[in-house]
């Protein structure tokens, strides 16, 4: 499908990425058949209750995964790249939030960005609220950088009923722009599943999906391409960047 014609070379871009982006690097999708979600539980390790009832299996579960991203296998991909090429060859303004919480995109080279859940590679203190970038493993025991306590360090992450970061910069962005594109998510968590209706009624911005298959909100979408992100990804930035000469 064409690009829209109201779409010029420095029309403002918002790109919404979800854990379907880092699939083919190595790491698990939520809600696929074999998704994370199918192993454990959400109320097991996913809100602030399964914390404070259980804060060594909700840590034991983010050390693996932090583990697994620091894995030398795990690399960005072929999507990731080309959302930080558009980043700087597009002349108008790109905003990336990303609901993932892995350092892909920045890996890749994208800098204009929002880790909305946060970012594995960062702990959190509970008594202090200190941010720490952090590698290793955390327990009960590890004392705050900060502050010295113990038992309150947790990953940097928004779980189910926690604020998702940096929303009013999100939705002033998405307020402004002409395209609005989502890529690899299933659509199923709020508030990112509603930023296509934001940008397509306040903004009245074009909105596309690419995604791996249709997502259950793929009908509040006026384009959509499917396929594995590696393939529809630099595809759709090779179309806009041949738009902007
Ligand atoms: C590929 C592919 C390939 C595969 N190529 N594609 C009732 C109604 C409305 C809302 C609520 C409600 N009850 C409760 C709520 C709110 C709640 C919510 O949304 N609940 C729903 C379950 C209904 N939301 C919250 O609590 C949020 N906070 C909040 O709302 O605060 C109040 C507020 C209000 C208004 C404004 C602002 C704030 C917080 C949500 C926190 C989500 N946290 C998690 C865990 C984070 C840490 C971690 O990673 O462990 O975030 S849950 C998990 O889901 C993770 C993800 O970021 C998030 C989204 O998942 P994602 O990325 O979409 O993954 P999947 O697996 O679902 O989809 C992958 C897609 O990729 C699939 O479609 C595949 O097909 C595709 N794919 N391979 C391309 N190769």
């Amino acid at each position: 499908m064409a690009l829209p014609v109201t779409l010029t070379p420095d029309s403002p871009i918002v790109i919404l990425t979800g854990a379907g982006i880092s699939k083919e690097s190595g790491l698990d999708t939520f809600r696929d058949a074999d998704g994370i979600w199918s192993k454990v539980s959400i109320e097991e390790v996913a809100t602030p209750e399964a914390f404070a009832r259980d804060p060594g299996k909700v840590q034991g579960f983010y050390n693996v995964r932090r583990q697994s991203l620091l894995n030398p296998t795990v690399q960005p991909n072929a999507a990731h790249a080309a959302l930080a090429h558009l980043e700087t060859a597009w002349p108008g303004d790109v905003l990336l939030v990303t609901q993932n919480i892995d350092d892909l995109h920045e890996r890749a080279g994208s800098t204009n960005m929002i880790h909305m859940h946060g970012e594995m590679l960062k702990a959190l203190c509970n008594h202090c609220d200190a941010v720490s970038p952090w590698r290793g493993d955390l327990s009960d025991a590890t004392p705050c950088p900060d502050c010295g306590a113990t038992g309150g360090m947790r990953p940097d992450v928004v779980w189910f009923g926690e604020m998702p970061y940096e929303m009013e910069r999100i939705f002033a962005a998405l307020a402004r722009c002409a395209l609005f594109i989502s890529i690899g998510t299933s659509g199923n968590v709020y508030p990112a599943a509603g930023f296509v209706q934001e940008a397509r009624q306040v903004a009245g911005a074009h909105t596309v999906e690419l995604n791996l298959e249709p997502s259950s909100g793929v009908t509040a979408f006026a384009e959509a391409r499917h396929g594995p992100a590696t393939e529809v990804v630099p595809a759709y930035v090779k179309e806009l960047l041949a738009l902007a000469g």
